[in-house]
């Protein structure tokens, strides 16, 4: 084949694989927007309310090796004791969070800007209120440069989810997004309790079971989880019923009557990052967040993959998956839920 020849096939041949890719795209666009029309408001779920703490479930103490082997920051599993714990059946709602603003006339961080002090060298526009949202791009030039699928949006917080444009009417019963991590801690200080640590958190999405194996075939998603089917972030097949967002409590709950752990939106964990379970924070000169002269600005761990996890990029809705996530950042796939420590239930637990 001469040289000319070949270039000709295979510029023939990338026409055709784009002509295929945008048929995809815009067939995939065409039923997900069928799908968006469909998904429900609100999942009727088991919320204890017979349970002396109505909303919880309890997780017994014990023992079991953190982490995994799928990622490297997942590694080494280490073991750790939990004691027993309540901890909240689903993420907070925005109808929990607008009754905390509504009593506390809180005002979180997306809505008051980025502190500059903080953040000398950020551009004028990230220093206005808002906060990062995920916007599905037509296509990408590689998985790199995440600006591809993230942006900053002014006027983007917990009541305009995805910007000024959008709103909260009618999702009470959705995962409250775009929330820092002071604005979890002061929800979680009003109602009496705390945020999980990651120890916590993770001994509560393996149902409290030292046997479960979270990072066997990370490839493999979970079924009773809102992840992300197709190819991350161009092609979104919902075949779990949600492109996006799902109400709490839309799929079954763990062996303790947790909902949502994995999946549908990531959650803050009281706990200092390190990028190995057997570095500390200050170990990892990114890990604390020193960046030069800069104000450094801490990270804390984030769990359990949100709909936006898929194999061929983020393989993160198991229990042992984690991230980092600066402490003021918020973003439109994160949110939280509590716990409290007090006796278990009669008869059970410890
Ligand atoms: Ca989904």
């Amino acid at each position: 084949m001469t040289r000319t020849a070949m270039l000709g096939w295979l510029a023939g041949g990338a026409a055709l694989v784009s002509l295929l890719l945008a048929a995809l795209w815009f067939g995939s666009a065409w039923s997900t927007a069928q799908m968006a029309a469909r998904a429900p408001l609100s999942c009727p779920h088991e919320n204890g309310a017979d349970s002396s703490h109505p909303g919880m479930a309890y997780v017994p103490a014990g023992e079991y090796r953190m982490g995994g082997m799928a990622y490297p920051e997942e590694g080494p599993p280490t073991s750790v004791v939990v004691s027993g714990f309540w901890m909240d059946r689903t993420e907070v709602t925005n109808d929990e969070f607008a009754e905390f603003v509504a009593a506390t006339r809180y005002v979180t961080r997306a809505e008051r800007g980025a502190d500059p002090r903080m953040h000398p060298d950020l551009p004028p526009k990230m220093r206005m209120p808002g906060a990062v949202v995920f916007i599905m791009p037509n296509d990408v030039n590689g998985l790199g440069d995440i600006s591809q699928w993230w942006q900053f949006v002014p006027g983007a917080n917990w009541r305009h989810p995805g910007g000024p444009d959008t709103d909260i009417k009618g999702r009470g019963s959705f995962p409250v997004m775009n929330l820092a991590y002071e604005d979890a801690l002061a929800y979680a200080d009003w109602k009496g309790r705390s945020l999980p640590t990651e120890e916590q958190w993770e001994w509560a999405a393996r149902a409290a079971d030292p046997e479960s194996h979270p990072d066997q075939h990370p490839s493999r998603q979970p079924v009773e989880a809102n992840t992300w089917q197709g190819i991350f972030p161009v092609i979104n097949k919902a075949d779990d019923g949600f492109i996006g967002l799902a109400p709490v409590g839309c799929y079954k709950p763990n062996a303790l009557g947790l909902y949502d752990m994995i999946g549908n939106a990531w959650e803050w964990t009281s706990s200092r990052y390190a990028s190995r379970h057997d570095y500390t924070p200050a170990d990892d000169f990114n890990g604390g967040g020193a960046r030069g002269d800069a104000a450094p600005v801490a990270r804390y761990v984030i769990k359990g993959g949100s709909y936006l996890c898929a194999p061929n990029y983020c393989m993160r809705y198991r229990a042992a998956a984690r991230q980092p996530q600066e402490v003021d950042l918020p973003t439109s796939h994160l949110g939280f839920r509590t716990v409290m420590n007090a006796p278990g239930p009669a008869g059970g637990g410890s």
